[in-house]
């Protein structure tokens, strides 16, 4: 149950989406607790958390009045108006612009196609035809992130501060791999993610160091 006085993160170790508000979350120092939505187990279709949730899917935020949030750029968003120290969005109209547009590249055009629930749709039990389908779509994507990025980036993705983007990075690269896509094709999106994650807020969001991880799956 979660505490009536905590923020609380209901969470999937696995969960691309989660793994955005993990490190929004560590990047503002932000105390939390974790609920572990188990979506391999299809605990996302309990009526319990379809209360919370309508739309089976995780990331929640639930705040310490007991409202609860959905949509990972909507969350991170609150947090950032809510915990102004380290600023997600840069100050100019047009690099906002930028941060948000390649966040929403990730969110809105990459990674809902490559959804649990679109996999098993399209691919059934056939986990190879899975695979096929992601790395498909992700490899699409990035062929047109990478040439986006080639404008934009500094050290990270938008110049040389961390931004809204580089939360969005991180966790659709690690997709990117689980899917089999090859990497060395997206030099820069390589690089900047290499650079990320050797900071421990993005490091210890990563789902192998989450607690529901189970250990096999740890590297
Ligand atoms: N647009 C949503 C996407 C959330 C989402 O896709 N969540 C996935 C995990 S990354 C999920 O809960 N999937 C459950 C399912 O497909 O059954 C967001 O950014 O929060």
């Amino acid at each position: 149950m979660a505490s009536e006085d905590k923020i609380t993160l209901f969470t999937f170790f696995r969960s691309s989406a989660s793994y955005r508000v993990r490190i929004a979350l560590n990047w503002k120092g932000i105390d939390h607790e974790s609920i572990y939505i188990n979506l391999a187990k299809g605990e996302q279709h309990n009526e319990e958390y379809k209360s919370i949730n309508p739309s089976h899917m995780v990331p929640v935020l639930k705040l310490a009045d007991g409202k609860s949030l959905t949509q990972s750029e909507a969350i991170i968003e609150y947090l950032d108006e809510t915990y102004p120290d380290r600023p997600l969005l840069p100050h100019g109209p047009v690099h906002r612009a930028q941060v948000r547009a390649i966040a929403q590249f990730i969110a809105c055009d990459i990674h809902p196609i490559q959804n649990l629930s679109v996999l098993k749709h399209v691919g059934g039990d056939d986990m190879d035809k899975r695979v096929e389908w992601a790395n498909h779509w992700i490899d699409r994507g990035f062929q047109a992130l990478e040439k986006t990025l080639a404008g934009s980036a500094g050290i990270y993705c938008v110049g040389d501060n961390i931004t809204l983007a580089d939360i969005f990075l991180v966790p659709m690269v690690y997709n990117a791999k689980r899917f089999k896509v090859d990497m060395q094709k997206f030099p820069i999106i390589n690089r900047i993610n290499n650079t990320l994650l050797t900071l421990s807020e993005f490091s210890s969001a990563s789902p192998e160091n989450q607690p529901d991880c189970p250990p096999e799956m740890r590297q």
